[in-house]
């Protein structure tokens, strides 16, 4: 089942909904569109809208301090997220396709220009001309890398933080190895913070890939097991049980 929404429906809206349905790794495939605007609605400020945005319902600019939608993920404990944009359809399309292939709650962000509310909010990370500098591709068991020549990569510092660095500089093998499959969280957080605005190096492709227990297939074995070991419910009895009382 795939649910699709935007940056208002499943980080505000319904944000609750969102949280509970990644940490209970509910058999989901969740596309969030983010236009950081409310769309439909005509132009309100979304929680992923920038510090000073100017909107409708915004008309000082905003104060808010907007989300990061992949540490949001990552934070709720997600099996499966990742970041893709609508103007590379080739990368869209294998994200989703491995969303969907994920057996549990996957979780991608789709940076999605909106031309009449909030237009070329990511222009300066997926216009063709800056994509190759301002994009970091991640690609399993490969050391990232990326910029027009290759020429820089992200390492990690002692301190555990994450720095976009000169490969001339740091040499290849200082560079980090992406590894989706990690089981502890930590790194794939630092990489959603790299480029936490629209004017840095931001990180696409699968930041977290890894295998939990599905609800829907966890809850069927436990009723499986109970009924074998119980044999089948009987509702009248459990109506009858002694949890009930007389009202005089
Ligand atoms: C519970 C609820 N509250 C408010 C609305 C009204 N509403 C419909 S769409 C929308 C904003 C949607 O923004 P977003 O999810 O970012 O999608 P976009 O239109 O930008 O793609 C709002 C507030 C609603 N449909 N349901
Ligand atoms: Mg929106």
């Amino acid at each position: 089942m795939w649910v699709i929404g935007g940056d208002g429906d499943m980080l505000s809206i319904g944000g609750n909904h969102l949280i509970h349905a990644l940490r209970r790794n509910v058999n989901l495939t969740m596309l969030m569109f983010n236009n950081r605007i409310y769309g439909l609605t005509k132009g309100q400020y979304s929680p992923t809208s920038e510090p000073g945005k100017v909107t409708k319902s915004t008309p000082l600019g905003s104060i808010d301090e907007p989300f990061n939608p992949i540490s949001i993920a990552l934070g709720a404990e997600a099996t499966f997220v990742a970041r893709t944009h609508d103007m590379d359809r080739a990368h869209m399309q294998e994200v989703f396709r491995r969303a969907h292939a994920h057996v549990g709650a996957s979780f991608v962000e789709v940076f999605q220009n909106c031309n009449v509310f909030n237009d070329a909010t990511f222009d300066e990370l997926t216009s063709k001309d800056r994509r190759a500098d301002m994009l970091i591709s991640l690609a399993h068991g490969e050391p990232i890398r990326f910029g027009a020549e290759g020429d820089k990569g992200v390492a990690q510092l002692p301190d555990g933080r994450l720095r976009v660095v000169s490969v001339a500089d740091v040499g290849e093998d200082a560079l980090l190895v992406h590894d989706e499959s990690r089981d502890d969280p930590g790194v794939a957080f630092a990489l959603s913070r790299l480029g936490d605005s629209a004017h840095e190096a931001t990180p696409i492709g699968v930041f977290r890939d890894v295998t939990r227990p599905e609800l829907g297939a966890a809850m069927s074995a436990q009723i499986v097991g109970a009924q074998e070991s119980k044999g089948r419910g009987d509702l009248a009895a459990l109506y009858r049980s002694n949890g009930t009382w007389t009202i005089a």
